[in-house]
Formats: C-alpha cells, structure tokens, sequence
C-alpha cells in the first residue's frame, strides 16, 4: 500500500489505500480499522502520518471514530441522483430508508425585499418559514430552512410539515410542482448547525438552494439547505 519513493506524501498513500479497500468492499462497513500503532508499525511509518490519513477519512465520512473502542468503516454515504424534483420522504423511502423530521420552527413572516423577488410577490407579504432537521433511519442528515408564500399553501401546519410538505401540496391541494433550479456550493459546518447535525464543528457540508415552480410557472418555494458531507454524495448524470 505504501511506496516511500513515491513522490506522493504517504498519509496521502495510506489514505488512498483504505479508501480503495473500504470502495471494493475489502473493509465492509462496520469493520474495525487496526488501530494507529498497528498500522504504524505494519508499514513502518509515523503514527502522526497514520493519525493524518485516519483523520481525513474520517472527515470524509469513510470512518468514524468511537471514543474508547476504535475507528471502524462508517456506513455507506447516501448517494442521491440529480434527476428528478423529488421530496426528501420520497427519495428516503425509495431507498428503503425511514425519513424523518423534527419541526425546529414554523412561522409565518414578511417578505423583505429579497425573499419578495425570489417568491414573485410584494415585499411584506405572508410568507411560511419553517426550519427542519431531515432524518434518514433516525439519523440527521440534512437542516431545512424553507419559505412558502402563504397564499399559495393555506393551512398548513406545524404538524403537517413534521411530515411530508410535496404530499401536502400535491395531495391536498391538488397543485403539481412543476420544476426547479438547485444550486450546490460546499462549506463547512459552523457551531450551531454542528450541533443540529451531530457533526463535528469546521465538518465539512453541502449548501443546497432549491427554487421550485408550479405549472403556472409561480415560485412555490425557496428552500436552503445544509447537508452531512459525510452522509451524503450526489451524481449527476451526463450525455455527449
Ligand atoms: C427536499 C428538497 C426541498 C423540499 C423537500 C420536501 C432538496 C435539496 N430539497 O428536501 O426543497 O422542500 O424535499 O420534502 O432536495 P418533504 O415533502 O418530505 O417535506
């Protein structure tokens, strides 16, 4: 696994290493990682270069750590399509996963002038924010924070919105979602939303902003997204 001529740094090659052991399914999720002194002494390296490679794959979501017992391969990242303009319960229970909310907040608040232009309505207009943290088999995965025109999507509720906000609006309301623009951008994870993620504080996150339509072509909602880069991974598929 480790060649010391090689011109790439050798926590670089160790983590390369597990990396490919953990992708062929040679280090199946759950396994246990010999510890930093074994490995150390296995490729006769630093236990700081060990500690490094271990370090940024656990950052990356390939390990994790358990105080006091040891580093083992951590579950396979959820791997979403950028295809179609699916909910987060949708795309949960397609994988065979339980999707999960807990409301953080529901209000109804004015437009200012950016929220305005984004929803195509006048500033100062009813306007849902809610907050959510999305779970996937329990497990925070994603915080939400969306924005409704309120007279697109009347009588909805703190309750509803613990549950599905599509099937509320295409169900109840008989509307059809139509079409959307979603932007990614990577950053990393600050103190309070850490805290909402169970994720270490500076972990690394995916921000998703997502503008949705319905058929008449009006913005139905804006919804900001931080996601568990360690969780998480997306594909987009390409033709030539
Ligand atoms: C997804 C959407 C979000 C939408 C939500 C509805 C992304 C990045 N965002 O989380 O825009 O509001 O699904 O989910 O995919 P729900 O129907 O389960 O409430």
């Amino acid at each position: 696994m480790i060649n010391k001529h090689s011109p790439l740094p050798i926590y670089y090659q160790l983590e390369q290493g597990i990396k490919e052991l953990i992708e062929k399914a040679q280090l199946k999720p759950g396994d246990i990682i010999p510890s930093e002194r074994e490995l150390a002494e296995t490729y006769e390296i630093s236990r700081m270069t060990v500690r490094q490679a271990i370090n940024n794959l656990v950052n990356d979501g390939y390990l994790v750590r358990k105080r006091g017992i040891g580093t083992f391969v951590a579950a396979k990242k959820i791997e979403q399509p950028l295809k179609g303009l699916t909910s987060f319960s949708e795309d949960m229970r397609a994988r065979g996963m339980e999707p999960g909310t807990k409301v953080l907040d529901f209000q109804i608040i004015q437009a200012n002038k950016s929220l305005a232009e984004q929803l195509q309505i006048h500033k100062g207009e009813d306007v849902y924010e809610i907050q959510r943290v999305r779970l996937a088999d329990h497990l925070p995965m994603a915080l939400e924070t969306s924005y409704l025109p309120c007279h697109l999507v009347p009588g909805l509720t703190r309750e509803i919105v613990s549950g599905s906000i599509y099937k509320f609006i295409e169900n109840k309301l008989g509307l059809k979602i139509k079409s959307g623009i979603q932007v990614l951008e990577a950053s990393i994870a600050r103190k309070i939303e850490a805290e909402i993620l169970q994720i270490k504080e500076g972990a690394p996150v995916l921000l998703i902003q997502r503008n949705s339509y319905l058929e008449s072509g009006q913005p139905l909602e804006l919804v900001k997204s931080i996601y568990r880069g360690d969780r998480y991974k997306f594909t987009i598929e390409m033709e030539r």
